[in-house]
């Protein structure tokens, strides 16, 4: 890992209709996370936030089926260029959410000049929707598709390139709740996907040992690491929690099992909602993983 990490704070939440998760960047670093992470011998840039700029609100567009496409855009184009002068500065880009689509940005980023980035996206969601197979309109439920380069076209050129990751070096761990063009979605491309159900059956130390494996000849691992991925129990301020998820000492361990591996070259946390969280849990949560995600052996 390099000892170098750069924070950089996303208070986006535009890709989604819930308040409060653009203040999961405070809420992270009220947690504790530089201390953290200093404890461990890495020096902390922290690099503030992106300006989100404040636009109206708006309902689905009719003719492109996404909300807010414009705000989620502008902030995402200013994290791409961001997250590539730490990559630049050989730095450890570690970015703050945030609603999940800034992954948008974070992966334009960290893929630029990178043919085979491996993603591990570790998420109770998919997040691989089109505005057609959406549900909702909402484009944090799109990053990963937007990312495989299937999606509106003013989200696959943030960053000016399209697209920024492939489908054979992607593994998606927590899924539980798939909608319909999501998983035929996966079927088509053929994208390794662990679901809860692989993780009760396998245990998590074979499903990262097999991640780890996959992934081995990839050039850097991003981590898109939502906190929905846990359960609900362990990461209570989300905003679409999703019941049967990975425990807190399940999600340790794996985090614990990427630092063994030394395989990964950024991570992002998302998704934390302190409005909806009790007393600073989830962000809690969220340092924690950070923490074991950098080395600490806690011997
Ligand atoms: N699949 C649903 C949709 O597209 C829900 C997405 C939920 N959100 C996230 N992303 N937190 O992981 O609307
Ligand atoms: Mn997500
Ligand atoms: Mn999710
Ligand atoms: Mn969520």
């Amino acid at each position: 890992m390099k000892k170098d990490i750069s924070i950089i704070g996303v208070p986006m939440d535009y890709g989604q209709t819930r308040r409060g998760v653009d203040m999961g960047p405070s809420a992270i670093r009220y947690a504790g996370m530089n201390t953290r992470l200093e404890a461990l011998g890495y020096t902390v840039h922290d690099e503030g936030d992106i300006k989100v700029e404040i636009k109206e609100r708006a309902d689905v567009d009719k003719n492109t089926n996404l909300k807010n496409l414009a705000a989620v855009a502008s902030g995402n184009e200013q994290l791409a260029a961001r997250v590539e002068e730490v990559r630049e500065q050989d730095r450890f880009p570690l970015i703050l959410g945030g609603d999940h689509s800034i992954a948008i940005g974070t992966l334009a980023g960290v893929a630029k000049g990178s043919e085979n980035l491996g993603v591990i996206w570790y998420d109770a969601h998919g997040d691989l929707n089109t505005a057609e197979t959406s549900p909702s309109g909402n484009i944090h439920g799109m990053p990963l598709a937007v990312s495989l380069g299937i999606g509106h076209p003013v989200l696959l050129n943030i960053g000016g390139y399209t697209p920024k990751i492939k489908p054979e070096n992607l593994v998606i761990i927590g899924a539980r709740s798939l909608d319909d063009g999501e998983k035929e979605l996966i079927k088509e491309k053929g994208i390794k996907v662990y679901t809860m159900h692989e993780i009760d059956r396998l245990g998590m130390t074979q499903v990262m040992k097999e991640t780890i494996d996959y992934l081995s000849g990839t050039d850097g691992v991003h981590l898109s690491l939502d906190l929905d991925g846990l359960d609900p129990d362990d990461a209570p301020g989300v905003g679409t929690p999703v019941k049967g998820g990975i425990s807190y000492r399940e999600s340790h361990l794996a985090m614990e099992m990427l630092a063994e591996a030394d395989m990964v070259t950024s991570a992002e946390f998302v998704e934390v909602n302190p409005i909806l969280d009790q007393h600073n849990k989830t962000a809690e949560v969220a340092v924690a993983l950070m923490s074991s995600l950098f080395g600490d052996k806690l011997l």
